[in-house]
């Protein structure tokens, strides 16, 4: 039975949603790689709020590791409040928001327009927000756009904006036209996931979830601890892999379920993380690009990613199957997803 709700339909839409904005965007790239080249950018910054600000983290991974420009990502109201010392202009500041009209992101860019010398590039689902009209360079996602609370195909088709963005600074053809496989990726992983998270989601027994990601899947696990908490009111965090054996670790048990995004480059580190989970008792999930690379050892729960892209390239893919985890885990605590308690789409700060 398919749950009649927002949230259901915009997870499911997303192959779809990822075909249209990686179409629209094919149309945008003559006119973006102008706007980037016309500046020869220091550095970049990348904001955002909530989900946005764990989508910034991800992108500013990304971009550093594309372009290899120092690029740093910033909560909105960090840049707004505490604003960092000079930095080494022009900086491209890249402010990403669904709505476009979240307070801190839009004094975040004020403040940056009078305190730094560079160009404001957004990201976001309204074309006719006041972050689009107010930045130099808008790249939009209509079709993402969401009546649900929790961001779900907006934070995936943003990020793939995000991606397209760094491999357009970093002129990688090869980059941008991995892109166009994730489509077809996601579609075929979602028809292998089966019913694993519903199974999960729906297992009381699973008290907390940890989240682990390093480099361009760090933003990403918090994103998934994020899902978790705002859905489905289920206690959930993330960290970079090695430092959960810094602390957080002494929490495991049989009632954890550790979570792993797992990397190329860190791979044997990370895995070695989970075997330790595992010795503690704890449950232990990987998603990860092939089964053959974890060479013999096996986690309670595996996800094959299949994606045949790199690192940087697939992680998006790992959101959402964590959406559905989150989604089910909500229904069967007995609430909407549609309407997690106590939030609203967008925080709009009064005048005080
Ligand atoms: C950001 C955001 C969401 C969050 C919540 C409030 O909005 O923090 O990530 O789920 O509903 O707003 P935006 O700036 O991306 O529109």
């Amino acid at each position: 039975m398919t749950p009649r709700t927002f949230t259901w339909q915009e997870i499911e839409s997303q192959p779809q949603t990822w075909r249209s904005t990686l179409d629209r965007l094919a149309s945008q790239c003559p006119g973006l790689r102008h706007f980037l080249s016309q500046t020869r950018f220091q550095q970049a910054l990348m904001v955002g709020c909530g989900s946005t600000y764990y989508l910034a983290q991800t992108a500013a991974a990304t971009f550093a590791h594309r372009t290899g420009l120092p690029t740093n990502a910033l909560a909105s109201s960090e840049l707004w409040l505490f604003p960092p010392p000079p930095l080494q202009a022009p900086v491209l500041l890249v402010a990403i928001s669904r709505s476009g009209s979240t307070t801190e992101t839009l004094q975040a860019v004020e403040r940056f327009r009078s305190t730094c010398h560079g160009a404001v590039l957004a990201v976001t689902c309204d074309a006719s927000s006041p972050l689009a009209r107010q930045a130099d360079w808008a790249l939009v996602a209509p079709d993402a756009q969401e009546q649900s609370v929790a961001q779900t195909r907006s934070f995936t088709s943003m990020l793939l904006i995000t991606q397209a963005l760094a491999a357009l600074a970093a002129d990688d053809q090869a980059a941008l036209e991995r892109l166009y496989l994730l489509p077809a990726a996601l579609e075929a992983l979602l028809g292998r996931l089966g019913d694993l998270p519903r199974r999960l989601g729906a297992d009381p027994s699973i008290e907390r979830w940890v989240f682990l990601g390093g480099g361009t899947f760090y933003g990403l696990a918090n994103e998934c601890a994020l899902k978790v908490k705002e859905m489905s009111l289920t206690w959930a965090e993330a960290y970079h892999p090695l430092e959960f054996r810094h602390g957080p670790i002494a929490t495991v048990d049989r009632h954890t379920l550790v979570v792993a995004l797992l990397s190329e480059a860190a791979l044997g580190q990370e895995i070695e993380v989970l075997r330790d989970v595992h010795r503690l008792e704890g449950r232990t999930m990987a998603l990860v690009e092939e089964q053959s690379v974890l060479s013999g050892w096996r986690p309670d729960f595996l996800v094959a990613l299949q994606s045949g892209t790199d690192g940087s390239t697939r992680g998006v893919l790992c959101l959402p199957v964590v959406q559905l985890m989150a989604f089910w885990r909500a229904l069967a605590r007995g609430l909407d997803p549609d309407r997690p308690r106590h939030l609203r789409a967008v925080v709009q700060l009064e005048e005080r």
